[in-house]
């Protein structure tokens, strides 16, 4: 038994995020391993929960070589989303809520039965209500966004914001679809559907298989991120910010000026 204060740690990663303060990556100090890092990220997130943040789902991290190679960590890891990350389509989103934001091109399920065990692909859609276009912002709390896959579970898999465009039924040939990401309409981030683990449907088999193994049941309703199509790019003020995926349509939002 390690005598590990994994509440101690929770809370430090749980107030980077609120107070936007950075911190040196945590397992140099306190060596945690991957069952630990995800009890400290679940830990972390009650602290979120008992201040009245609803659950909305769950994301899936590094499930692109895009972004394995971006980030230089190599397995499929994953996070808890809750209400107060989600921000209106179309809104203007103040970057001082935010540390030192990225934005990533993705697609986002919604559930529509509760996924209580693993599932296997082929019955993957039955269990799914839609799929939109969706862009991730996320946030490391660590410094220069430079982490070990053990530092990032715990912070949660740097999870800070979503938006999500309109929910289409069409979740058959989801496969291989253009991804383009654009800043005040210049090409960013181009690529393929294809990029996140062949399939995007394969992000929800993926999901269910670490919430049975977690024991959690991902209730109906739920949102499932599945993971960048590409590389993150760094956000600025005064950017338009888009994610078209060919066939599900296009998301976008505006970066307000630092305060
Ligand atoms: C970790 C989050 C990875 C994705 O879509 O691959 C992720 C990070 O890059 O800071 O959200
Ligand atoms: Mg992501």
């Amino acid at each position: 038994m390690s005598n590990l204060d994994i509440y101690a740690i929770s809370t430090a990663l749980d107030n980077a995020a609120r107070y936007r303060e950075e911190i040196d990556p945590l397992t140099p100090v306190h060596g945690f391993n991957l069952n630990e890092a995800y009890e400290i990220q679940r830990t972390s997130i009650a602290l979120r929960h008992a201040r009245g943040e609803l659950p909305v789902g769950i994301k899936l991290g590094f499930t692109s070589r895009a972004k394995m190679i971006q980030m230089g960590v190599d397995s499929l890891i994953w996070g808890l989303l809750t209400d107060a990350m989600l921000y209106e389509e179309g809104a203007v989103i103040d970057l001082s809520d935010f540390i030192h934001p990225r934005a990533e091109p993705e697609v986002c399920f919604l559930t529509k039965r509760d996924i209580d065990r693993p599932l296997t692909l082929l019955e993957a859609s039955s269990y799914l209500e839609g799929v939109a276009p969706a862009i991730e912002i996320i946030d490391s709390r660590y410094r220069n966004f430079k982490f070990t896959l053990e530092d990032v579970v715990a912070d949660n898999c740097s999870s800070a914001g979503l938006v999500i465009g309109a929910m289409s039924r069409n979740l058959t040939d989801l496969a291989n679809l253009g991804v383009a990401m654009r800043f005040n309409g210049r090409p960013m981030q181009i690529g393929s559907t294809g990029a996140i683990l062949g399939d995007p449907l394969r992000s929800v088999v993926q999901a269910s298989r670490l919430a049975a193994r977690a024991e959690m049941v991902l209730p109906a309703g739920s949102l499932i991120m599945a993971g960048a199509a590409t590389a993150a790019q760094a956000l600025t003020a005064g950017t338009h910010v888009s994610a078209e995926v060919t066939s599900l349509g296009r998301v976008e939002f505006y970066t307000g000026a630092r305060a």
